[in-house]
């Protein structure tokens, strides 16, 4: 079964880059040119330099052409078209040709042109004037006239690229705790009891969650019915951050208040403050948004999302308290969280770090590290013992942090810019690397089948 993260593929589509100043329409960039030449089309040409008059060779650069027309707005603008052998009076004899050498395959003419008046042998573009009858393309003679200032649409070639694949966009942690790394790696993490880690540090936010030792049964029973497992669960989870406007949000999810399924309104415990460590508490309803400054909270059934969006730095963080099914001791419910950059990884301020966090090293890479392998025979007892060893860069201990909003230790991004990726050619021995599909996300989130099944699965 793949779980609902596991199938968030990242859309990648090329995109077109454009000059400053140009706008971007289909596969080319349009402008309006910044002198009007000598007014006649022959004379366009250099007044559009770098570009040339332009060329439109479909309808969506069609829109594009009246989109910038629209924005500069006079009526009508010179296109880089000549009409050849053309009898006047006679509006089907017209051969066009563009004078970039492209083929004449679309046209878009106003109603009633080309009406082949006399010496109209050029080609204008006009926006929508009055009742709209002519807006669109109209022969024009080529000295517009005798008149002066006549400008025209330049056209030039963009610069397609085609973003890196994101293998990628989400990481997890759920139950006693399995991760699912970026890029597809996954590993267990036990941790120690009573201890918190941080889990995701970036620029300007922080994620630590707290390990309680949980011993339960493993599901689903009755195909290994009677194994006992000594795990450990997340139960809080604490959230740090500094918002574009220098404030400090605080937020704490605490699972030993969860009582049946339902989130309480006091599971929730957050501050919006100037200060670091706030007396000024926010009351988190269920059902409600709650800003602080650009970023927002909502505690919905058993969900805490937090939207934390400035430029350079977004992510999603989800955190959703589940029973612990089959409990024999220790934590009652527990805390699966979700993590998604919406900033692409290359922009953001400092590549983060943390257990999850530093799995977005920017390589498309899965790294697997250590996964507790539970024994599969009746009445079987087993501690879990991996703790991620070959997914992180140094010993677990160096992400233990001091307190629930600490967000200093070893390889802390918090509020440092333009730090780079953890070193995959540091990781422990055991690292076991295997490249990531390209362009699927992450598969691991989910029960697989070279494993025991991962207990209660949910979706975040
Ligand atoms: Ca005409
Ligand atoms: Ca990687």
């Amino acid at each position: 079964m793949l779980s609902r993260f596991a199938l968030l593929a990242s859309v990648v589509s090329a995109s077109v880059t454009c000059p400053d100043g140009w706008t971007p329409s289909g596969s080319n960039c349009f402008r309006v040119s910044p002198s009007s030449g000598l007014g006649d089309s022959p004379n366009m040409a250099s007044a559009c330099s770098p570009g040339a008059l332009a060329s439109v060779l479909d309808a969506t650069e069609n829109s594009g052409a009246i989109s910038v027309i629209t924005a500069a707005g006079t009526a009508d603008y010179w296109l880089g078209a000549t009409k050849i052998g053309a009898t006047i009076g006679d509006t089907t004899s017209a051969a066009w040709q563009w004078d970039d050498g492209s083929a004449w395959s679309y046209q878009g003419f106003a109603n009633g042109e080309p009406n082949q008046a006399m010496n109209q042998d050029c080609l204008i573009i006009r926006q929508k004037v009055g009742d709209g009858k002519h807006q669109g393309w109209m022969d024009w003679p080529c000295d517009n006239y005798g008149r002066g200032a006549k400008y025209g649409v330049c056209k030039v070639a963009g610069t397609t690229s085609t973003p890196p694949p994101s293998p990628s966009v989400i990481a997890a942690s759920q139950g006693d705790p399995h991760l699912s790394l970026a890029h597809g790696g996954r590993a267990d993490f036990r941790g120690h009891h009573g201890s918190t880690y941080n889990f995701l540090s970036t620029f300007s936010l922080s994620v630590n969650v707290r390990m309680a030792n949980t011993s339960f049964h493993l599901r689903p029973p009755p195909t290994y019915a009677n194994i006992t497992v000594h795990g450990t669960m997340i139960t809080e989870a604490y959230i740090v951050v500094r918002t574009a406007r220098g404030r400090w949000l605080n937020v704490t999810y605490s699972a030993e208040k969860v009582q049946g399924d339902h989130a309480r309104r006091d599971v929730v415990t957050a501050s919006c403050s100037s200060q670091a460590a706030s007396a000024e508490p926010l009351s988190v309803q269920p059902g409600q948004v709650h800003p602080c400054d650009e970023n927002l909270l909502y505690l919905g059934f058993s969900t805490l999302e937090v939207n934390h969006i400035p430029s350079g730095d977004s992510w999603k963080i989800k955190i959703k308290s589940m029973p612990v099914y089959d409990r024999i001791s220790g934590a009652h419910h527990r805390l699966d969280l979700s993590f998604v950059p919406t900033t692409p990884e290359a922009q953001l301020v400092s590549m983060p770090h943390g257990i999850i966090g530093q799995s977005w090293d920017g390589d498309g890479r899965a790294v697997d590290g250590a996964l507790d392998e539970y024994p599969q025979t009746e009445g079987a007892i087993f501690t879990t013992h991996a703790m991620a060893e070959g997914a992180i860069e140094g010993t677990p201990s160096d992400y233990e942090v001091s307190y629930p909003y600490d967000v200093s230790f070893k390889h802390s991004r918090f509020g440092k810019r333009g730090l780079s990726a953890r070193s995959t050619s540091r990781l422990a021995s055991s690292l076991i690397e295997s490249a990531a599909k390209e362009g699927t996300a992450s598969s691991s989130a989910g029960a697989s089948g070279d494993r025991f099944p991962r207990h209660p699965h949910v979706e975040l």
